[in-house]
């Protein structure tokens, strides 16, 4: 691998014979069976098709709990914003929200966060507080509770349960919490002995999403959701670990071969000086669109860098593909004309090997069936010929 990249001087691409794109195992059968029929159109449709269904798909996240608890705080901080910027909910115990207000995310507009009323105390009844947000539209709830969980917010979470949906208890300024993993063991006993696992409550601090169980909250939302809505919800998640930027590749890696046959398949053009045909101009897009899901961009980095307090030269000493702005037409071109001839030479012999693998099994089998035949016409039926044993 080391050596090819280097003579690239592509060390990014990281291109070797193993790092040829993975893809689901029914797409791959799929994707070869259109191929090999030299179907490739109707394939690349068919990748279209799948990919302006993927990008349909929507995600509601019901955010609600007592007043005052840090749910419009935390609305905030799921879609990246800050809490006195332009679009961002309103924070403080006065401004009471009355009813659901939906806040889209900012860069990812399919992502809804909705910032609930407050369940009231008195007389709270939570199939009818259900009803009257429009229960069925959310994809899942988190219940927020600054300080232990009351009785209602329990109450809240056994009828959407009940009602066959999932639920998140997340307590915020954790940071203010000194003792709170005494209080965290308190809680675990509370929940046990109401049948609800503490593993569904969640630690977080409003100002440092990369500590305490914010990481994990996200990775739980996400194995939690059906399949098809794991990409949408993922690409919209602060890059905040490991895990889950892990995650968000290798979903995104799920819909590389659909992209390369629409840009192959579709509006593909000749490149001169290449071999390929490719529509160049959604390679673009694919390329820049990554770069904003990993946040490799000039503002995300300047974001980044001012909430960590890391000059952004440092962050930017680290990273070895160009950033969002840098992606041109141009360089698109500059890195196929370089990349080009491995995976497509691959895939030939890859495609042929194949190919004359399966003809030859249908030449055998021709073969001994004619074989067959030829020897039994040697001997009309009925003839008690010595020679039929060997049969
Ligand atoms: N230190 C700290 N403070 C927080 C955190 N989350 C929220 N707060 C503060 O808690 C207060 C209430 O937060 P809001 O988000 O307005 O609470 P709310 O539930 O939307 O309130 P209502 O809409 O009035 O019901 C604000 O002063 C926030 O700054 C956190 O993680 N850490
Ligand atoms: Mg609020």
């Amino acid at each position: 691998g080391t050596k090819l990249s280097s003579a690239l001087e592509l060390p990014w691409l990281g291109i070797d014979a193993k790092g040829l794109p993975k893809l689901p195992k029914e797409h791959m059968e799929a994707l070869k069976a259109a191929l090999g029929e030299g179907n490739f159109t109707e394939a690349a449709a068919k990748a279209k098709e799948a990919l302006e269904k993927a990008d349909k798909i929507t995600i509601n996240i019901a955010v609600t709990g007592e007043a005052g608890s840090g749910k419009s705080s935390f609305v905030n901080a799921i879609r990246g914003l800050k809490d006195r910027v332009h679009g961002a909910a309103a924070i403080g115990v006065t401004e009471m929200t009355m009813e659901a207000i939906a806040y889209p995310h900012p860069t990812y507009p399919n992502v809804t966060v909705w910032d609930l009323p407050g369940i009231g105390t008195q007389k709270f009844k939570p199939d009818k507080y259900l009803e009257k947000v429009e229960f069925s539209l959310y994809d899942f709830f988190i219940i927020i509770s600054c300080t232990r969980f009351k009785y209602h917010d329990i109450e809240l979470a056994q009828e959407i349960q009940r009602l066959g949906k999932k639920f998140y208890f997340v307590r915020p300024k954790v940071d203010q919490d000194l003792t709170n993993e005494k209080r965290h063991y308190e809680e675990e006993g509370i929940l046990n002995q109401r049948g609800m696992a503490s593993s569904r409550v969640f630690l977080v601090s409003r100002g440092d999403l990369g500590k305490y169980d914010y990481p994990k909250l996200q990775e739980t939302l996400v194995d939690e959701l059906p399949g098809h809505k794991r990409l949408t919800l993922l690409r919209s998640l602060s890059n905040v670990s490991k895990e889950t930027l892990e995650k968000k590749k290798e979903q995104l890696q799920t819909q590389i071969w659909w992209k390369s046959l629409v840009s192959c398949g579709i509006a593909a053009v000749p490149i001169p000086g290449l071999s390929i045909a490719c529509d160049v101009a959604m390679l673009v897009t694919s390329l820049k669109e990554f770069c904003r899901d990993f946040g490799l961009d000039e503002n995300s980095l300047s974001a980044l860098a001012r909430r960590t307090k890391v000059p952004i030269a440092e962050l930017k000493a680290v990273i070895k593909s160009p950033l969002s702005e840098k992606i041109t037409k141009d360089l698109v071109i500059e890195i196929l004309t370089k990349s080009v001839s491995l995976p497509t030479t691959y895939f030939m012999l890859q495609n042929f090997l194949d190919a004359a693998a399966a003809d030859t099994v249908r030449v055998l089998e021709a073969n001994e069936t004619g074989f067959l035949a030829q020897m039994l016409s040697h001997f009309p039926p009925g003839c008690p010929c010595p020679g039929r044993s060997f049969l």
